[in-house]
């Protein structure tokens, strides 16, 4: 046993250029072919909608103005980020209002023409891009922080604001915003709620079920629906805006929310740490949870495989530590640095007399801490650098949580380049990643839906975060009964009559 503390990161350390995801999927994107659309290749059936005409296009020009209406170099927007749902849409809205997304909507449901609503298009489902011809409404120019106040924590922004910058404009009055997450220069707050996104902080902040307030969200004739609230409690009837949190841009397009924002947290730890075995993983997350209680802010793991990968494909990334099969990050944030020290080195000593960690580093200093969170947010992105992969996010209970990433290796074989797991620990939220040179059918039949079946049976959630989407729609029963489903179809019928808001996406 060797833990290292501060000194041993300083040794290892470089300057890390934090790149935006998009700067990724570009380099990504040079190296593919053209690919086929998934209306062809995944045989889907197009709904009964009308055909986009040269007068609707006249009328959304009329709109929103010549250059907020695209009709030409559409590939982004047709493409999912794992390139892997590629649609045929012929045109891209950009919206600047409320009032002209709702102007939007109104047309587009007189006239059955069908919408795809896209944030930052970070989404890992398919959720984001078209299946057939539909419409993208982009929420892009929707990006404006309209108030953040001091006093009580809320700040009201427009649903296509990125995350950074929304957490940059809350932090030039000491708030932070609640969730953090690896796209967070690419993906839109108004994709995050729309997704229910999750993120390496909810063991400290909970879901966005509790942080957004309110919502303002324009149903698919167009009308506006002020659930927009400057309260944490509100018991006024049916809690409505929890509908538009996770549902996926199929019930309405959010334009604007309330998001209570914790105060900035004065003493910011991180720990990144070795460990022998799952059972020692499991050791040190009880052990986590009881010596640093409150201050404990995340708890994330990262697999030999997953760590390896980042490792190999990003060579500007620094492991202080190596060797080891199991890899954890834990984040503390508290508002006293000498007491969330004091409590973080008794933690690991702790661990470490006991054989349960074997080595590591914890910092406090800003710069490595980000270089710390770098390591574990290049690490889905380590996955597609140079190959295809299948990712599951799915939710199990904690003693089996590993358990599928070797079944998964023995059933895959020769057939998967990397199979390994990493994720939210701290939430029961497994990361399963497989990947392989290309897609292929053999493999793709070989893990799915296996691992939708095996996670029923633990009982788990075949999504605790990315949502349903494409890519899940069909197995959206191994976690929802029929019951449910009806009820699920009910509502969008109500929402959403014509069925104009994301089609194909969530509910066959
Ligand atoms: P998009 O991808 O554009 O859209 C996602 C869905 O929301 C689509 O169905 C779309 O139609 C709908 N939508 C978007 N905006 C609106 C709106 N204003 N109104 C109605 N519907 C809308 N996810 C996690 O949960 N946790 C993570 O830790 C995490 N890490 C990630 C790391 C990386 C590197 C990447 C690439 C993705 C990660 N994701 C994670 C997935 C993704 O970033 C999230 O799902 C994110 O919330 C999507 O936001 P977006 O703005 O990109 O939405
Ligand atoms: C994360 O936690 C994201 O890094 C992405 O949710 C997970 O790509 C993945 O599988
Ligand atoms: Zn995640």
């Amino acid at each position: 046993m060797n833990f290292q503390p501060l000194l041993h990161l300083r040794r290892h350390a470089t300057t890390l250029k934090l790149k935006p995801v998009h700067t990724l999927r570009t380099l990504v994107r040079s190296v593919a072919s053209k690919p086929q659309l998934t209306q062809i290749t995944d045989n889907v059936q197009r709904g009964n909608y009308s055909t986009l005409n040269e007068k609707d296009v006249a009328y959304f020009e009329q709109l929103l103005g010549k250059s907020q209406v695209l009709t030409d170099d559409l590939e982004g927007y047709n493409t999912c980020f794992l390139k892997r749902i590629y649609g045929n849409s012929k045109l891209v809205l950009k919206p600047g209002s409320t009032a002209e997304v709702s102007a939007i909507l109104r047309h587009c449901n007189e006239r059955k023409l069908a919408v795809c609503p896209q944030g930052g298009n970070t989404g890992l489902v398919g959720g984001s891009v078209p299946i057939c011809d539909e419409i993208v409404l982009s929420m892009q120019r929707l990006n404006k922080v309209i108030s953040v106040d001091e006093v009580t924590g809320i700040a009201v922004v427009e649903a296509g604001c990125i995350l950074e910058n929304f957490d940059q404009r809350a932090r030039e009055v000491g708030l932070t915003v609640p969730i953090d997450l690896g796209a967070k220069a690419s993906c839109h707050i108004g994709g995050n709620v729309s997704t229910n996104a999750g993120g390496v902080r909810v063991v400290r902040y909970g879901n966005l079920h509790g942080s957004v307030l309110g919502v303002e969200a324009v149903l698919a004739n167009g009308q506006v629906l002020d659930l927009m609230s400057d309260f944490k409690k509100d018991n006024t009837g049916y809690h409505m805006k929890h509908l538009f949190i996770g549902s996926e841009g199929t019930l309405g397009v959010v334009t604007k929310l309330a998001m209570l924002c914790p105060h900035t947290s004065k003493a910011v730890n991180v720990a990144f740490l070795g460990l022998n075995s799952f059972e020692d993983v499991l050791k040190t997350f009880v052990s986590a949870k009881r010596n640093l209680g409150e201050i404990l802010s995340s708890c994330e793991l990262i697999d030999e495989r997953a760590l390896n990968t980042a490792l190999d494909q990003f060579k500007f990334l620094n492991s202080p530590i190596s060797g080891y099969p199991f890899y954890m990050l834990i984040e503390t944030l508290g508002s006293n640095s000498m007491h969330d020290e004091e409590k973080m080195n008794e933690f690991i000593q702790e661990g470490m007399s006991k054989g349960e960690i074997q080595d590591g580093t914890i910092t406090a200093e800003p710069g490595k801490v980000q270089e710390l969170w770098k390591i574990r947010e290049m690490v889905p992105l380590g996955l597609i650098e140079k190959s295809f992969c299948f990712k599951y996010d799915i939710s199990l209970p904690l003693r089996d949580f590993y358990n599928i990433v070797n079944v998964m290796r023995e059933r895959c074989g020769p057939l998967a380049t990397v199979v390994c797991g990493y994720g939210h620990l701290g939430d029961s939220n497994l990361h399963l990643n497989i990947s392989c040179e290309k897609f292929n059918d053999k493999i793709y039949k070989c893990v799915e839906p296996f691992v939708y079946e095996y996670t029923a049976k633990l009982k788990g959630s075949i999504s605790a975060e990315h949502g349903i989407g494409f890519l899940k729609k069909d197995y959206l029963k191994y976690s929802k009964n029929a019951v449910a489903i009806s009820w699920m179809r009910d509502m969008k019928n109500m929402f959403d009559p014509n069925g104009i808001l994301n089609p194909y996406k969530m509910l066959n």
